[in-house]
Parts: structure tokens; sequence; C-alpha cells
């Protein structure tokens, strides 16, 4: 892309311009040479955007949750970007169309920008590119920036690791308490809806969740006390009959306040940010070793020789670090 109109495309976005917005968060999915510039341009815009993520299995009701949220943003007059990622459906077909109709009162507004993240089969590819997304949104200044995940995998782990409020979705069906330890969704979570709560057992898997979390807390180390804590509600919610969802917005803003007031949300992007390097940086490596892979005979006999187990892993690792391979791998 010439570099007059990739300037001008960051200018327009920075004036409002939805369409540049959706031009750039394009440019970013396909990793062109252009992202680099990029996030380079909007770093210096970055850190208004209160980011919240929305995780749990498919069809607890992270999206009827998402549309209900944003209906609320929006009547506080706050502006919203949302994106959706679901590995889950490679083809754009069910999942999204039935987000796109849920969120259709959203779509004409302009106070919210919708995404639908493109599934990745790369390493990590998703997440990074999920996270660029969410960059553009905070440059357009939006104020929040809701990102739903089904929770199962790396990539949703390290896209909810890179929010500032995770809400866990669970609904009343049997085996879930046992499931959000397994997924790791205990250590992520901010706050817990059990959804679906005309449903039966909901009283009974908030209980359960809330057991869970008092034995978190008393298994906690007398030190860790001292510092304010923050108390994982347990909030029940009906997504599609609008109920509980201002206590859920609540609970938001009292998370974001929590976050603030102790200079934890500092301390977490702080983290995050280097986190973010290592990431990429990791990224970057594997990426580029994978296209080498395919251009180079040295590099392929290698990975044969490796793999054959005619040559240790770790030796090879150190020749390919010691090589110019990732040197010359093009554009970060
Ligand atoms: N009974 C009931 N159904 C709900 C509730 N919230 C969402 N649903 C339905 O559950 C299904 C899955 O919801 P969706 O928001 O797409 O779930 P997601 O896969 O987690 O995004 C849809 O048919 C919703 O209408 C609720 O509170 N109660
Ligand atoms: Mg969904």
């Amino acid at each position: 892309m010439a570099r007059q109109t990739l300037s001008q495309l960051l200018e327009n976005m920075g004036s409002g311009s939805a369409v540049a917005l959706a031009r750039l968060m394009t440019l970013v999915e396909r990793e062109g040479r252009e992202v680099g510039r990029i996030l380079e341009a909007i770093a210096p815009q970055l850190g208004h955007a209160f980011t919240i993520g929305v995780t749990g299995p498919p069809g607890a009701g992270k999206s009827s949750l998402v549309d209900g949220l944003t209906t609320l943003m929006r009547a506080a007059h706050k502006t919203v970007g949302v994106v959706a990622i679901d590995p889950s459906s490679p083809f754009s077909g069910g999942a999204l169309l039935g987000d796109r109709i849920r969120m259709g009162q959203h779509y004409l507004d302009k106070g919210v920008f919708i995404r639908s993240m493109a599934t990745r089969g790369s390493h990590g590819g998703l997440a990074r590119a999920t996270l660029d997304v969410m960059k553009l949104l905070d440059a357009f200044r939006c104020d929040y920036v809701l990102v739903e995940t089904v929770g199962v995998g790396q990539t949703e782990l390290d896209v909810m690791r890179a929010t500032d409020t995770v809400i866990v979705t669970l609904v009343p069906e049997a085996g879930d308490s046992v499931q959000v330890m397994k997924a790791g969704l205990m250590e992520i979570a901010d706050i817990f809806v059990v959804n679906k709560a005309d449903r039966d057992g909901a009283q009974r898997m908030m209980t359960d969740l809330s057991l869970m979390l008092e034995l978190k807390y008393s298994n906690r180390p007398a030190g860790q006390t001292a510092a304010p804590q923050w108390k994982i509600p347990v909030l029940a919610t009906q997504a599609i009959n609008n109920v509980g969802l201002p206590e859920l917005f609540e609970a938001l803003e009292s998370h974001h306040q929590f976050l603030a007031d102790g200079g934890e949300l500092e301390r977490r992007r702080t983290t995050r940010r280097q986190e973010e390097l290592l990431a990429r940086v990791e990224y970057a490596v594997r990426r580029r070793l994978t296209d080498q892979l395919e251009l180079d005979p040295a590099l392929a006999r290698l990975f044969e020789e490796v793999g054959a187990g005619r040559l240790d892993p770790h030796s090879a690792s150190e020749q390919v670090l010691r090589s110019e391979f990732l040197k010359n791998g093009g554009e970060l």
C-alpha cells in the first residue's frame, strides 16, 4: 500500500471514519507489511478504552450478554467496540450470522463498532490479530471494548489476559463447575456470571461457584491479604430477558474503579505490554522459521533430522538461534 494512502487512512480514522477503521483492521488481520507502521502510529493514543473479555462455553449466552451490555453502555452515552472470535466455527456461517442478527439493533448505531475475527490457522496468529484490532478500537476512542471468546484454548486465554476485566459466563448445567477449574477460567475470572438463570439449577451453580471462591480465598497466604482484594462476584443473569444486566454493568464499573484506585490497572497494563513483547517475539520467530522452512533446504534438512530422531531438538535449536534464518525474515 502506498505511504500516502496509509497515512490518509490513519488520519481518517483519527477523525472518526469507521470506514478507515474497518480497512485498518483488515490490514492488521492480513498481517501485511503495514502492520508495523499502523501500530507505531496509534501507540501514543492507546489506553483510553476499558477492555472487557467475555468468555465461557459455546451457547452460554456470551453474545446475548455483550448485546445487552452494549445497550446499557450506549444508554450511558459511551461508545462501544465489540470483537468476537470463535475459532470453532471456521465458516462465517451460523455463529457469526447469529451474532449479527442479535447485534442487529447496534449495526446502524455509529457509537458501536462490531468486528468478527476471521479464523487463522497459524500459531498465535489469531490472538495477535485480535489484540491489534482491540488496539485500533482503543485508538478510535471507544470507551469500552468488549471481546467475546469461547473459553477453551490458548488463544482465548491469551486474549482474555489482555483485557482489564474478564467475565466468565456459565450456565446451570451439571459438570460446569468442574470445567471451570479445568479450563483455567477460575484463574482469570474477575466476575462470574451464571446466565440462563431462568433455568433449573442456577442457584445451585451459584452456590458451587461461591464455595469454590471461598476456598480460593481461604487458601491465600496470609501475607497477601494485606493488600485490598477484589471479591469476585457471582451474578445471575437472563440475557434474553434483560434480567441482571444492570447489576453486571455495575460490577464492571466497580472492578474498573478497583483497578484504577489501587494502581492495579497500570500494573496490569505494564505487565501486559511486556508479555505482549515476548509473545510477539515468539510468534515472529516461529513464523519466520516456518516460512523459511519452505525456502531453505538446509533448514528443511535440520527439521528432518530432528523429526527422525537423529539430531536432538536442543542442539538443533541452538543451531537455528545462531543462524541467519531469523534475521532475514522480512518485515516484523
Ligand atoms: N433460556 C435462556 N436462553 C438464553 C439466555 N441467554 C441467551 N439464551 C439463548 O441461548 C442461545 C445461545 O446464546 P448466545 O448468546 O449465542 O451464546 P454464545 O454462544 O455464548 O454467544 C441463544 O439461543 C440465546 O437466545 C437466557 O438467559 N435464558
Ligand atoms: Mg457468541
